[in-house]
């Protein structure tokens, strides 16, 4: 008979940072949508954005945690179908941040279409053509710059300098922070778990889940934290944030 049994190992620390993964995505969740109701109606969407990106991730880490479990492996799918979904979602929550101030939707494809590059070749180099992982790996990192860019330099950028809005700017710079340096834990996983990575033979070999584990702990809930400040620091005073 088959069937899954989610037994930790003593020793088995990427099976235990999937277990905490799991649960702090589930708390995060709760936090987003219940703190729903306490801020001004226009943060809602975003806060329900956010609440979805770790309600997403939360289901994924139930799945990947048992793959883990009963196989010792890495459950390459159910990671890049979370990020296929996910990583938009947060596209989405720049989006709306800017939206009241000239955002258009045209930015939002163009960073979703620079999310789809950089999964879609990750996917390929970790799971399909794994033998040319690190070409896929540069692939990648062209739709990753291209996220980069539309924020520290693009459009982006330049609408949340132009809205006057100190709050904002604020926010808008830890978000533009956690896609430099938060963001950038994913490729060192890549490069610690794929066959001729550049880090198999450092102290990373074989910890790529763990890197995958700590950077969506770092950048699902945190980014999810910043909108909830920016939501709760500009307050009810609502003219502080131009509606
Ligand atoms: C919640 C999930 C997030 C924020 C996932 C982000 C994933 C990345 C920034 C992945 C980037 C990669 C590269 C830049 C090159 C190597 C392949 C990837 C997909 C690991």
């Amino acid at each position: 008979m088959m069937y899954l049994v989610t037994n930790l190992n003593p020793g088995d620390y990427v099976g235990f940072t999937f277990f905490i993964g799991s649960m702090a995505m589930l708390a995060a969740t709760v936090f987003f949508f219940l703190e729903m109701r306490n801020v001004e109606g226009k943060w809602r969407t975003s806060l329900l954005v956010s609440g979805l990106i770790t309600f997403i991730a939360a289901v994924h880490y139930y799945y990947m945690r048992d793959v883990w479990a009963t196989t010792l492996t890495s459950p390459t799918e159910y990671r890049y179908i979370d990020w296929i979904l996910t990583v938009p979602l947060m596209c989405v929550e720049f989006y709306l941040i800017l939206k009241a101030f000239g955002a258009k939707i045209s930015l939002l494809w163009k960073m979703i279409v620079y999310s789809l590059i950089m999964l879609v070749f990750g996917y390929l180099g970790e799971a399909v053509f794994k033998e040319q992982s690190v070409l896929m790996g540069v692939l990648s990192t062209i739709g990753y710059v291209g996220i980069l860019y539309e924020v520290w330099f693009g459009s982006a950028k330049k609408l949340a300098q132009s809205s006057n809005n100190p709050v904002l700017q604020k926010a808008f710079r830890a978000l533009a922070w956690f896609v430099f340096v938060g963001w950038a834990i994913y490729p060192l996983g890549y490069m610690a778990g794929t066959e001729g990575g550049w880090l198999t033979s450092t102290f990373l070999n074989g910890n790529m889940d763990i890197i995958y584990n700590i950077g969506d702990a770092v950048n699902k809930i945190g980014f999810g934290l910043v909108i909830y400040s920016l939501a709760v620091s500009s307050g009810t005073g609502s003219a502080k944030i131009a509606a």
